[in-house]
């Protein structure tokens, strides 16, 4: 593969993996995504990955509380709102991370979620985490369903066990050397997503605008790759879908004039089903 990244263009990468809803066809048909997160203070970012889940095409979306789990989201009734433990993480695209914590139970559920054969998102806490847990790592070199890690600048800096300046100065060969290191596919975020594979491949994505630099889009970005992978997309192309599509729903919210000051992760989750039934 070629040293220097290439541009991605998801208009192309949609026409092929997006699956038009076929009339025989139910809940079940488009996958369930759990996420796991949500301790004590940190609700909303597991609301806000399953939204997009929902939005995104996913026929089902649990949310797994590390903490005490909400009743529902009222918002979004639709969501199932579940305790951590006991969950079988088996049945579904598991996002681990969003508001996790790092709790003791919080490593216990990873572990779990790790074992379990499924394709999986690991953002936020899920990061930091292995960041600090050998275990954990080891774990994820275990698997044989793939990953998909969605750090920021400080996630990637922390995993690399270096300083954010260190990434940014090298974004390229941070996501390259995260990617060999993890065995996971990584998304390392920020203006200019660079997504990169395990085996050296790089994309540099060129959606999005400033308008993302607020709280809560990194938890819609793994809400929408976990149900890209419930509907069957392979894991690189589900990294790539993902990007693209969250930087093309901020360039159109943008556009009609909601933001980039003060654009909401919430606008976001609904912008991103408008682009993709556009597709
Ligand atoms: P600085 O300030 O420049 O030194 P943290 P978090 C850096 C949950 N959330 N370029 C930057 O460092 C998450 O899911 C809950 C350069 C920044 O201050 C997590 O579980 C919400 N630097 C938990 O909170 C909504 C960049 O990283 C620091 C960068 C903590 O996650 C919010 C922040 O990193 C949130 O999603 C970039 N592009 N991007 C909720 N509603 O419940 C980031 N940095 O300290 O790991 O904190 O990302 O907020
Ligand atoms: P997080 O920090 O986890 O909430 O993720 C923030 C999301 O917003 C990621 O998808 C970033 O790539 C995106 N983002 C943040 N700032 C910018 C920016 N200036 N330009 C483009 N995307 C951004
Ligand atoms: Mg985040």
């Amino acid at each position: 593969y070629p040293t220097t990244a290439v541009h991605l263009n998801g208009t192309d990468l949609f026409a092929q993996y997006a699956q038009p809803r076929r009339h025989n066809t139910h809940k079940g048909s488009y996958g369930n995504v759990a996420v796991l997160g949500g301790a004590t203070g940190m609700a909303g970012a597991p609301v806000l990955a399953g939204r997009a889940a929902l939005h995104a095409g996913g026929g089902r979306a649990y949310l797994c509380f590390a903490g005490a789990p909400l009743p529902l989201d009222p918002g979004q009734p639709e969501l199932m709102c579940r305790a951590a433990d006991g969950f079988d993480f088996a049945s579904a695209v598991t996002v681990a991370g969003p508001g996790l914590g790092s709790s003791d139970d919080a490593v216990r559920m990873l572990i779990q979620v790790l074992a379990a054969p499924r394709p999986l998102v690991l953002d936020a806490d899920a990061l930091n985490l292995l960041a600090l847990h050998a275990p954990l790592r080891d774990a994820l070199a275990h698997r044989t369903a793939p990953a998909l890690a969605t750090p920021h600048p400080l996630e990637a800096a922390r995993l690399l066990e270096t300083t954010i300046g260190a990434v940014q100065a090298n974004r390229l060969e941070a996501a390259r050397t995260l990617a060999q290191r993890l065995g996971a596919y990584v998304v390392l975020k920020g203006s200019g997503t660079v997504i990169g594979a395990p085996d050296g491949r790089l994309v540099i994505n060129t959606t999005g605008n400033p308008g993302l630099a607020t709280a809560g889009t990194g938890d819609v970005l793994a809400g929408l790759a976990g149900a890209l992978l419930a509907q069957g997309w392979p894991a690189w192309e589900a990294a790539l879908g993902a990007v693209w599509l969250h930087g093309t729903a901020a360039d159109a919210l943008v556009a009609a004039g909601t933001g980039p000051i003060g654009l909401t992760a919430g606008e976001l989750v609904t912008e991103i089903r408008a682009q993709l039934n556009a597709l």
